[in-house]
C-alpha cells in the first residue's frame, strides 16, 4: 500500500515539476515559440493568399514581397521566420478554411492575409476570438482593424485613398460632373463606392449616374452606354483590377476619353498589362511609389526585379514592409509567444519602412501619407 502511494506521489511529482516547467516561461518550447541558444527567434507566420483565379496577380505579388523580406531577416539573423503560404483563391470560404488550417497549429504566432476585404471579413474575428494576431497587407475596406484586439492592417483605407485622389483629380481637371461605376457583390469595391460618393457630394459634384456590375463580368456595354450619355468630366470607378482594367479599355473603345479616378485595387501594373493604352489617364492615391529615387525603394526594385524578373508593385511593397513590422515586434517581445508579440505589434511607432514613416493608431489602423500617382504613356507616374 505505501509503495502504491509512494508510486503515486512521485507520478503527482513529476506531473507538478513538468507543468512548472512549461509554465515558468524557461521553456524554449511553448506556443509557437523556440528560441535558439545564439538567441534567434524563431517563429512561424502563416499567410493566408489570393494566388489562383481572376485577380491571382494580388496574390502573387504579396507572397513574393513576403518571401524577399523573409529571406533578408533571416539574414540578418535575430528572427527566423517561417512562412506557411495557404491559397484563398480570392473566396472567402476558401480563405476562411485556409485559415482554420493555419490556426489549428499551436506552432503558429500570427497570419499576414487574407488579400480581399471579403476574404478578412470572413477570417479576421475568428483569429480575434482565438487571439492569433492577423494583420492585412492589401485590404483597404471600412471596418477592418475594427474587428477586433487582434486585428490590424499596414495597408491604405479607402477613406484615405480615394478623397485625396479625387481632390486632386477635380482641383487639376475643374470636373464637376462625375458618373460611377461600381462592383456590388464585394466588400472593397462598395466601400470604396461608399466613400467615392460621400467625398463627390461633400466636394458639391453633380453624380450623373450609377452604374454597378458583378464579379467576373466581361461586357460594360450597358453601363458604359449610360455613362457615355450623362457626359460626365470624370469616372469613379470602385474595382479590382481585373474587372477595372476591362472597364477602362471598353470605355476607350466607346470613345470615352475622361480621366478616371480609382482605389486602392486599381493600383496594379496589372491594370496596364490588360488594357494598354486604354489605361492612361487613370489616378489613384497610394502609399507606394515605385519610381521614388529613395535608397529604400531603389535597392528593394533592385532586389525583386531580379529575383521574379519584374518591378513590384503597391501589393508587393505593403507585403515586404508587413513582414518587416512582424519581424520587429518579435524581436522587440524577445520570444515568439502570441501575447508578446500582439502587444509588442501593438506599439509599432515611427517604423521607417519601404512605404515611409509607418505607425498603428490605437485601434491598430495605419497612420500614413499618400501620394497621387496617374497613369500617362502607359506608367504610372506622380500626379502633380
Ligand atoms: C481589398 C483591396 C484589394 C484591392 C486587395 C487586393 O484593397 O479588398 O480591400
Amino acid at each position: 500500500m505505501r509503495k502504491k502511494t509512494q508510486k503515486i506521489m512521485t507520478f503527482l511529482t513529476v506531473c507538478m515539476l513538468l507543468l512548472l516547467a512549461a509554465c515558468s516561461g524557461e521553456s524554449t518550447e511553448s506556443e509557437g515559440t523556440s528560441t535558439e541558444s545564439n538567441g534567434t527567434i524563431n517563429a512561424k507566420i502563416g499567410v493566408v493568399s489570393y494566388l489562383t483565379g481572376a485577380g491571382a496577380a494580388y496574390g502573387e505579388a504579396i507572397t513574393q514581397g513576403l518571401k524577399l523580406a523573409q529571406s533578408e531577416i533571416n539574414e540578418q539573423g535575430d528572427v527566423n521566420i517561417e512562412l506557411v503560404i495557404e491559397d484563398s483563391a480570392g473566396k472567402a470560404d476558401q480563405a476562411l478554411s485556409a485559415s482554420q488550417k493555419l490556426m489549428s497549429d499551436d506552432d503558429l504566432v500570427a497570419i499576414i492575409g487574407p488579400t480581399l476585404s471579403t476574404e478578412f471579413f470572413a477570417v479576421a474575428p475568428e483569429a480575434d476570438l482565438n487571439g492569433i494576431t492577423i494583420m492585412g497587407t492589401s485590404t483597404t475596406a471600412e471596418g477592418i482593424p475594427e474587428i477586433g484586439d487582434y486585428v490590424f492592417r499596414n495597408s491604405i483605407p479607402e477613406a484615405l485613398a480615394i478623397p485625396t485622389a479625387m481632390k486632386k483629380a477635380v482641383e487639376r481637371t475643374g470636373a464637376k460632373k462625375v458618373a460611377m461605376i461600381y462592383g456590388n457583390d464585394d466588400v472593397l469595391t462598395q466601400s470604396g463606392f461608399d466613400t467615392m460618393k460621400k467625398t463627390a457630394e461633400e466636394m458639391g459634384l453633380e453624380i450623373t449616374t450609377i452604374e454597378t456590375y458583378q464579379k467576373g463580368q466581361s461586357d460594360y456595354n450597358a453601363q458604359l452606354t449610360k455613362i457615355k450619355k450623362s457626359n460626365p468630366d470624370l469616372i469613379l470607378a470602385s474595382a479590382l483590377y481585373n474587372e477595372g482594367a476591362v472597364i477602362m479599355d471598353q470605355a476607350r473603345k466607346m470613345g470615352i476619353e475622361v480621366p478616371f479616378v480609382g482605389g486602392n485595387g486599381f493600383n496594379s501594373p496589372q491594370v496596364i498589362e490588360i488594357a494598354g493604352a486604354a489605361s492612361n489617364g487613370l489616378i489613384v492615391a497610394t502609399p507606394w511609389f515605385g519610381e521614388s529615387d529613395e535608397t529604400k525603394v531603389v535597392e528593394f526594385n533592385k532586389k525583386y526585379e531580379a529575383e521574379y524578373g519584374k518591378l513590384p508593385d503597391q501589393f508587393a511593397a505593403q507585403a515586404y514592409d508587413a513582414l518587416y513590422l512582424y519581424a520587429d515586434a518579435l524581436k522587440r517581445a524577445g520570444e515568439a509567444d502570441r501575447e508578446a508579440f500582439h502587444e509588442a505589434l501593438a506599439e509599432t511607432k515611427d517604423y521607417e519602412g519601404l512605404l515611409g514613416n509607418f505607425s498603428f493608431d490605437e485601434i491598430g489602423d495605419v497612420v500614413m501619407d499618400v501620394k497621387v500617382v496617374e497613369i500617362k504613356d502607359g506608367k504610372f507616374i506622380e500626379f502633380e
